[in-house]
């Protein structure tokens, strides 16, 4: 079976860029043997420390942004960093080509339950004589690259360098990531959908008649049934996605007027926009497509509809 490394080198990819998705995948292996040891391994439970968005650390969340701090500030081709876990970006290397803003453990609340998390990735071009945060200030249509491992039954890594979107699987018998399908196809239709109904109340109005149009399921406008899912960490339910179709939302709400958005532009919705268009999908706030925004700010949040293209139309037909 070919593996990660022969597949980038096999394929066009540029020489620098393979080295860095490399790097990447190493910090995936190890965090995923950190995953598995659980309790033995002293990984479970919180900090007593709150990261820039005032959300409790857990003890995973620091260790797996440490650990990918310290790799990628030894590769010579970051220029800098952006981490969830970090108030603010990180210079590594003056001469560095990329720029990685990542996601170190999505789904902390997943961790001490035995459930999924997964760790996220986007790679920019870094900017001649642009430096800091307003580096970063690109939209998703810039990324070089979008990757996320996820934790499970079994470790996976869904990668896209802007030629669809491919994924691997960890074989646990020599640490390597072999390729599993090369060419993930999101399903146009579908009949599953993914999101918080107890923040239902305090979504808008297009959202309110959406879901409840699928609620109503055969004896309503859509006629077929919809069923439900919902793992609270969107690596789980973008790789569901990618897996057998879907659509997964995380809209606006007015629970907290301070907070209408809950997903983090740049390091969870356009690696994910990425990974889900490159495979046939759609990714769109509801209003204008996700990698196309002008970002603002390194921990700007966003709303996410995603997933299969003829569902997620539908959605936004609700929205015009
Ligand atoms: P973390 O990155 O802080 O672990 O948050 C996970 C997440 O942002 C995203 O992965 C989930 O889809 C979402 O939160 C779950 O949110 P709920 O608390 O509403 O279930």
């Amino acid at each position: 079976m070919q593996t990660l490394t022969d597949f980038l080198s096999s394929n066009g990819i540029d020489a620098d860029l393979q080295q860095l998705l490399s790097t990447l995948a190493e910090c995936g292996v190890e965090i995923s043997e950190l995953v598995r040891g659980g309790a033995l391994a002293g990984v479970l439970g919180a900090t007593e420390s709150e990261n820039v968005q005032g959300e409790t650390q857990k003890k995973l969340d620091v260790i797996a942004n440490d650990l990918i701090k310290a790799k990628l500030a030894a590769q010579p081709l970051v220029n800098a960093l952006a981490s969830e876990e970090e108030d603010y970006v990180v210079a590594c290397h003056s001469d560095g080509k990329f720029l990685v803003s990542f996601d170190p453990l999505d789904g902390s609340s997943n961790i001490d339950i035995n459930s999924l998390v997964g760790t996220i990735f986007s790679v920019l071009p870094a900017q001649n004589g642009i430096e800091g945060e307003a580096a970063f200030m690109q939209p998703g249509r810039n990324q070089l690259a979008a990757c996320y491992m996820l934790y499970g039954p079994a470790t996976v890594l869904a990668l896209s360098t802007g030629n669809g979107t491919i994924m691997f699987t960890l074989d646990p018998r020599d640490g390597q990531f072999k390729l599993v399908d090369e060419a993930v196809t999101v399903p146009a239709d579908t009949a599953e959908f993914a999101i918080n109904t107890s923040n239902q109340r305090f979504w808008q109005p297009a959202m309110q008649s959406y879901i409840a149009d699928l609620l109503v399921g055969k004896e309503g406008k859509r006629e077929k049934n919809f069923n439900m899912r919902w793992i609270a960490a969107m690596v789980g339910d973008v790789h569901r996605v990618l897996s057998r179709g879907g659509i997964f939302m995380y809209p606006q709400d007015s629970k907290n007027v301070a907070k209408p958005f809950k997903l983090r532009l740049m390091y969870e919705a356009n690696p994910m926009a990425m990974l889900v268009e490159q495979a046939g999908g759609i990714a769109s706030t509801g209003y204008e497509t996700i990698m196309d925004i002008q970002p603002t700010d390194i921990h700007q949040r966003v709303a996410v509809i995603l997933g299969s293209a003829n569902e997620v139309e539908t959605c936004l037909e609700y929205h015009k």
